[in-house]
């Protein structure tokens, strides 16, 4: 892929390719299915099943010719051949199967038919179905409510009982929030859709409570949850010190839980702020960007310079919409260059016009920046994380602060065939 994701990629990468017990079958080349795979993070309790594999019906020319649905049916049982205890299934399609026309719920009905014990979702959304990968989040919100949620009951173990939606697992956040909600005696019905079960999500509908993290990629579906149910949403903020505070306090509101709530603030915020407060020592007054896909700049901005004391200099989302750029515009500073879609001219125009000390973005910008010598942490799937909770917080600055310090940054200005080069005479200070 190239400067960012598609539709495709947008309900794949980010969202179903998340879910842990699933084959994810992608109808169409197999570089589809390999460009949106081990690009990023998101682990599971169940040793990884979700990041070991990918699937593809593998098409070829005289498949588009002559139809494509008889490799994608032969695909399908071959995979749940070789994966007896998987029995669920999603299949997509890419652009050149939604041209030629196939019809993969035909064919997925028929091998629910066949097979009996196994569950398919198909979600329809071809690379060319939208501007950007914010497409992909729409179509399959909407497609998983229309056609899977209230399809299964929920064992409730607790009369408070909340989804957790838009938060992926990035390197574990979601443990990160699963063990902050057990501590107040909370019930995940799901997580939309870190480390979650396919099953899992078909029982979103008993929840008394839609929390929500990631409001671009899965707002839609916190909306429908609470126009065909009627269940509550509650925007939060899990990223930083201050804002997990605020999340807490408001979820235990809601349940009368607040004295709950303030024990696990309490817990929480005796292990990590000394540690959070060394790095703010280290941190305050240093300059950064933020580059990544939209709703991480107004999580992020205003947490950074409150926890840490750190300016945001400069902002650009890849598939923001207008609701995006408002809440950044509300939360961030004047001054700060905000820019739509960055590409990398427009990137380079803004860092002769800043002074960055750190970049968050992704791995293709981020290899950009670091030949000017400037460092980035990876927005996305995060350096060392989780970045979530209390300790993400903690997490987060220790990354900026070892990136930003790093002695490397000191030698890679340097031209090694200069003898008189400070390369070869690093002094215990610099080091
Ligand atoms: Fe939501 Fe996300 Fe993001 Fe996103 Fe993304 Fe992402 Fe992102 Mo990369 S769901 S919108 S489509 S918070 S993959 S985990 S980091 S661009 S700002």
């Amino acid at each position: 892929m190239s400067e960012r994701g598609c539709s495709y990629c947008g309900a794949k990468l980010v969202i179903g390719g998340v879910i842990k017990d699933c084959i994810q079958m992608i109808h169409g080349p197999v570089g589809c299915a390999y460009d949106t795979w081990h690009t990023k993070r998101y682990p599971s309790d169940n040793d990884n099943f979700q990041l070991k594999y990918i699937w593809s019906s593998d098409t070829k020319e005289k498949h588009i010719v002559f139809g494509a649905e008889k490799q994608l049916k032969k695909a399908i049982m071959e995979a749940f051949q070789e994966f007896p205890e998987i029995k669920r299934m999603f299949v997509y399609t890419t652009c050149t199967t939604a041209l030629i026309g196939d019809n993969p719920k035909a064919v997925c009905r028929e091998v629910q038919e066949e097979l009996e014990d196994v569950d398919i979702f198909v979600v329809e959304c071809p690379g060319f179905a939208g501007v950007s990968q914010s497409k992909g989040h729409h179509e399959l919100n909407i497609g998983w409510m229309r056609d899977k949620i209230g399809t299964l009951e929920p064992e409730i173990t607790s009369e408070y009982t909340i989804n957790v939606i838009g938060d992926y697992n990035i390197q574990g956040d979601t443990y990160v929030l699963q063990k902050y909600l057990d501590k107040m005696g909370i019930q995940v019905i799901a997580h939309f859709t870190g480390n979650v079960t396919y099953d899992q999500l078909r029982c979103m509908h008993r929840a008394k409570l839609n929390v929500v993290n990631c409001a671009r990629s899965a707002g839609y579906i916190a909306n429908e949850l609470k126009r065909v149910y009627d269940i509550p949403r509650m925007d939060v903020d899990t990223w930083g010190f201050e804002y997990v505070k605020v999340a807490l306090r408001k979820i235990g509101a809601f349940f009368g839980l607040e004295d709950k709530a303030e024990e696990v603030i309490a817990e929480e915020v005796a292990k990590y702020e000394g540690k959070l407060d060394w790095y703010k020592e280290r941190l305050k007054g240093k300059q950064i960007c933020i580059w990544t896909g939209g709703p991480r700049l107004w999580h992020w901005t205003k947490a950074l310079e409150d926890d840490l004391g750190m300016e945001v200099v400069a902002m650009s989302s890849k598939f923001g919409h207008q609701e995006d750029f408002e809440k950044v515009i509300a939360r961030g500073r004047i001054g700060t260059i905000y820019i739509d879609d960055g590409n990398e001219l427009e990137f380079f125009e803004v860092l002769d016009n800043i002074h960055a000390d750190l970049i968050f973005t992704g791995p293709r910008v981020g290899d950009l920046v670091k030949k000017l010598h400037i460092p980035y942490i990876n927005g996305h799937a995060y350096h060392n994380g989780p970045y979530m909770g209390f300790e993400g917080a903690v997490n987060m600055a220790r990354d900026m602060y070892n990136a930003i310090y790093s002695p490397m940054w000191k030698l890679a200005g340097k031209d090694p065939r200069e003898t008189d080069s400070p390369m070869w005479s690093l002094t215990e200070k610099d080091s």
